[in-house]
């Protein structure tokens, strides 16, 4: 049996958080078009009769160089967390890259970050059921200095197999992950902290995994620049005694303008995006849900989330 630690690296949007969550096989990462939307790391279990694997899915690293839509002062808190991530123990690293993006200066500080991880890398070019919009000679020289490479689609799941074939065979048979795995053990042993946390993922709880959930909406049904001034809270989750699931969230953005545009003609919008919200809730936990969802203005939310 093989146990691990794979983090999984790139640039926003490349398809990371679309990778786990179709190879862990149910959504633990929110996904969406839009560049940044993981905003901290997720970490998530891979089990199978090969071993065990903590996945890490990373927020997109961005350059300084570019314009973060989510502001500098938000950026800068979500690239130390990829930051640190990378300097946890890990015994591999998957470096994703999208082929249909040109390689920029955004590539160029990710490839700088890689070059200093100083264990087994693999590169995953991502996205290869795209083939009429392609930069890959752009990537070439990578592959000289990544000695195991692999085009899959995330999307799609093609090619996965290889790939998860030569991470078991990259793995050592016993690693510092195993405390992480054991604190899932069957039975004893469980604090409640951990209990609380919703598995296979490792770091989240069932308050965050809903907002999480919310704020993927916000990211599907708002334009462009909305999603930024967004964060997402969970303040309630009860289970009534008619078994309702009864959950209490709010949608912070730092303008009353945006607001506005989120709660939408006669509440059309916050209404919109609550019932899609609540469906998938209601489909994850088999429960039927009361979901009372809000928007409020908050300036100040940037400093205090992701702190
Ligand atoms: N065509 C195609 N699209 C993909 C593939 N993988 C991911 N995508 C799309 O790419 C977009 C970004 O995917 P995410 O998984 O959110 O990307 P990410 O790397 O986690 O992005 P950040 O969290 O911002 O760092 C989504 O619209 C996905 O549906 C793929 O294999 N093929
Ligand atoms: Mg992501």
């Amino acid at each position: 049996m093989k146990t691990g630690k794979v983090l999984l690296i790139g640039r926003p949007n490349v398809g990371k958080s679309t990778f786990l969550n179709n190879l862990i096989g149910q959504k633990v990462a929110i996904t969406s078009p839009k560049p940044q939307t993981t905003r901290f790391p997720i970490k998530a279990l891979y089990e199978e009769e090969r071993g065990k694997i903590v996945f890490v899915d990373t927020p997109g690293i961005f350059s300084s160089r570019g314009r973060p839509a989510t502001g500098w002062g938000l950026a800068k808190k979500i690239n130390e967390k990829t930051f640190q991530a990378i300097n946890e123990e890990i015994d591999l690293a998957i470096y994703m890259i999208d082929h249909t993006r040109r390689r920029d200066f955004e590539e160029a500080k990710v490839i700088g970050t890689v070059r200093k991880i100083n264990k087994p890398k693999i590169l995953v070019i991502n996205k290869i059921d795209v083939q009429d919009k392609t930069y890959l000679p752009q990537y070439k020289f990578l592959e000289d200095e990544i000695p195991y490479v692999f085009q899959i689609s995330a999307l799609k799941k093609l090619h996965i197999k290889p790939l998860i074939q030569k991470v078991f065979s990259l793995l050592p048979e016993s690693s510092t992950v195993t405390s992480e795995v054991g604190e899932f053990a069957e039975g004893e042993g469980k604090t409640s902290e951990v209990e609380k946390r919703v598995y296979p993922l490792l770091n989240i709880d069932s308050k965050t995994f809903v907002s999480e959930l919310i704020r993927e909406k916000v990211f599907l049904m708002m334009g462009e620049e909305i999603p930024y001034t967004t964060t997402t809270v969970v303040d309630e989750i009860t289970e009534r005694k008619n078994g309702i699931m009864y959950i209490r969230a709010r949608i912070l953005t730092t303008e009353d303008r945006y607001r506005r545009m989120l709660v939408g003609a006669e509440g059309r919008k916050i209404k919109e995006i609550g019932s899609y919200a609540r469906k998938e809730i209601a489909l994850a936990t088999g429960k039927k849900v009361y979901l009372d969802l809000t928007v409020e203005t908050d300036p100040h939310w940037q400093e205090v989330f992701y702190s």
